[in-house]
């Protein structure tokens, strides 16, 4: 039977992040992508303005009819919700709308590069501490992962530092851990712990970086591992696919990333 995959994060109306690229990528891979839009906004808000629409106001309807429903989902992808008050709402949704064994995916999604993302502050940071205790799988990058364990976070990357890290974020979640856009050597990659010790999957740093790439990365993890695919293998696929589409956007392209090329090449 084919899998059912609900995805909880924002809709932005422009900008290629959050569900508008989960759910072309997500369905691609042949899943069935239910969503939880946990807010509307014009656009992303790395452009000048945006308009934000919480739709928290709105899920407990929607849980209502999903229950009267029956439905259940496989798994869970849980991104940019925004609001803190998104944090129960989605763990009432692995409570009721989990089927057996569901896997629970959680990409923090409120920093990087040693910063917050606007709007956020630390209480959705606790939040996020706290609602990673509920995943199968997390995947913050490296400044996600300080901001959660009350780590300084450092520019520069060590082994030693991603370790300290790493050992505390095990305290937080029992969740396998892949911690993005570490840095070493001047290679880019992920650490990824599953209890035992640390493996890096280093490879080529590209000289541009972008908005939405986690998303796209997230999105092409997930589905790689619904469909079998190791911890490892599935980050190094989702690290190829972003590069893949950092190599082909335009540099006037500011604001995303083109995977749509990405996408249509692979189904030639
Ligand atoms: O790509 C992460 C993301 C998702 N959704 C919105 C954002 C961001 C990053 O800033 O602004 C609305």
């Amino acid at each position: 039977m084919d899998k059912k995959l609900l995805t909880i994060q924002d809709l932005s109306c422009v900008g290629q992040c959050s569900l508008t690229v989960a759910l072309p990528i997500l369905s691609a891979y042949g899943l069935e992508t239910c969503v939880l839009p946990t807010a509307v906004l014009s656009n992303h808000t790395m452009f000048k303005q945006w308009s934000y629409l919480d739709l928290t106001p709105e899920i407990e309807n929607i849980y209502k009819n999903w229950r009267a429903n029956g439905f259940k989902f496989d798994a869970f992808l849980l991104g940019y919700l925004g609001k803190a008050s998104l944090m129960d709402l989605s763990e009432q949704a692995f409570d009721e709308f989990s089927a057996d064994g569901a896997l629970k995916v959680i990409d923090p999604v409120f920093a990087d590069n040693g910063k917050l993302y606007g709007g956020f502050d630390m209480q959705y940071v606790q939040g996020m501490a706290h609602l990673v205790r509920r995943a199968d799988i997390i995947l913050p990058n490296l400044t996600e992962a300080c901001f959660m364990t009350g780590t300084e976070y450092s520019p520069v990357h060590s082994e030693a530092f991603v370790e300290e890290v790493m050992q505390k974020l095990r305290k937080l979640t029992g969740a396998t851990a892949v911690i993005t856009g570490v840095e070493l050597d001047g290679q880019i990659g992920e650490a990824i712990s599953e209890g035992g010790a640390i493996r890096y999957t280093m490879g080529e740093k590209l000289p541009r970086s972008s908005h939405g790439t986690g998303d796209i990365f997230a999105s092409v993890f997930t589905a790689e591992y619904l469909g079998g695919a190791k911890v490892e293998a599935a980050a190094r696929k989702a690290s190829d696919f972003v590069k893949a589409c950092l190599r082909a956007t335009p540099a006037e392209h500011f604001y995303g990333v083109v995977f749509e090329q990405i996408l249509k090449g692979q189904r030639k």
